[in-house]
């Protein structure tokens, strides 16, 4: 209700601002692109986590105006970046139940000029599972526009290999609950590399998630993840770090 009531009102568009976590390629040997992370720093709650604030903006009717103040910073930083350095922008199950809202954001890149394929939106399986027709049809508009999909948290919670196979999709992102266990669980590697193996087959890139020490690349890297994501490489980071990780690599 704390929340809820600061999210009235607030002056949403100075507090909440992204972080940015670098998307690392192994066999390019660099980062090719980063998922922006949302966070929100208010002068009476403090610092609020995505996971809190997303949820409740969704509850109090909020969630529009807050996914739209977040997808102008994301194109501000985008702007900035060199035109082979993407961006994964993370859609609530709210978010893509509006498809108006979801085709303005589009409309918004379309008016940035800046290249759609460098823009990769993330679902999870509860955004799409109360209507799969409906959010079908939406992520095919946006992929007819040149953006991207990603399958977010792929085999945790309820999803499905049914969405791989009814849902357009460029990326799988698989969930870091696996990838934190294959150091000591021969089962979890065994049930990454199926994973990986078959995103290969349907044409899918894949993202392991979660990565954090040195001996679960050494684990994962014979089973050729398309990109990483985790502490190894980098933690969420401001705009200024990223473009320094940008810079460093060009
Ligand atoms: O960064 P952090 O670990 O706190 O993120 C927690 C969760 O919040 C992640 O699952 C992430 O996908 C989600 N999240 C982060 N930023 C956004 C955002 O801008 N919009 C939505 N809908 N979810 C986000
Ligand atoms: O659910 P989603 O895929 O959006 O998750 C992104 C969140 O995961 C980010 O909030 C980030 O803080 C967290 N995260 C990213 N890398 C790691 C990692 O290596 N270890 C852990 N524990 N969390 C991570
Ligand atoms: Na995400």
């Amino acid at each position: 209700i704390a929340i809820e009531r600061q999210l009235r009102e607030a002056d949403l568009d100075s507090e909440l601002f992204l972080l940015f976590q670098p998307q690392y390629s192994p066999s390019r040997q660099r980062v090719t692109g980063f998922e922006a992370l949302a966070r929100w720093q208010n002068p009476t709650l403090g610092l609020v986590a995505p996971d809190q604030f997303i949820r409740a903006a969704e509850r109090s009717g909020h969630i529009r105006k807050v996914t739209a103040i977040l997808f102008e910073k994301a194109l501000e930083n985008l702007a900035d970046w060199p035109e082979d350095i993407g961006l994964s922008f993370n859609l609530s199950a709210h978010d893509i139940s509006d498809h108006t809202f979801v085709l303005r954001l589009l409309g918004r890149i379309m008016q940035s000029g800046i290249a759609a394929r460098r823009i990769e939106f993330e679902i999870t399986e509860t955004a799409v599972m109360t209507d799969l027709a409906s959010s079908r049809a939406l992520l095919e508009k946006l992929r007819a526009s040149g953006c991207k999909i990603a399958l977010d948290d792929f085999g945790s919670g309820y999803s499905s290999f049914e969405y791989l196979d009814q849902l357009p999709l460029d990326k799988v992102k698989i969930d870091r609950s696996f990838v934190r266990k294959v150091a000591h669980s021969t089962t979890s590697r065994e049930i990454v590399a199926a994973v990986i193996g078959l995103c290969r087959k349907l044409d899918l890139r894949c993202v392991l998630e979660g990565v954090e020490a040195e001996n679960e690349m050494i684990i994962l890297a014979d089973l050729q993840p398309d990109l990483i994501q985790g502490y190894l490489y980098g933690r969420p980071m401001s705009a200024k770090a990223a473009m320094n990780m940008i810079r460093a690599q060009s």
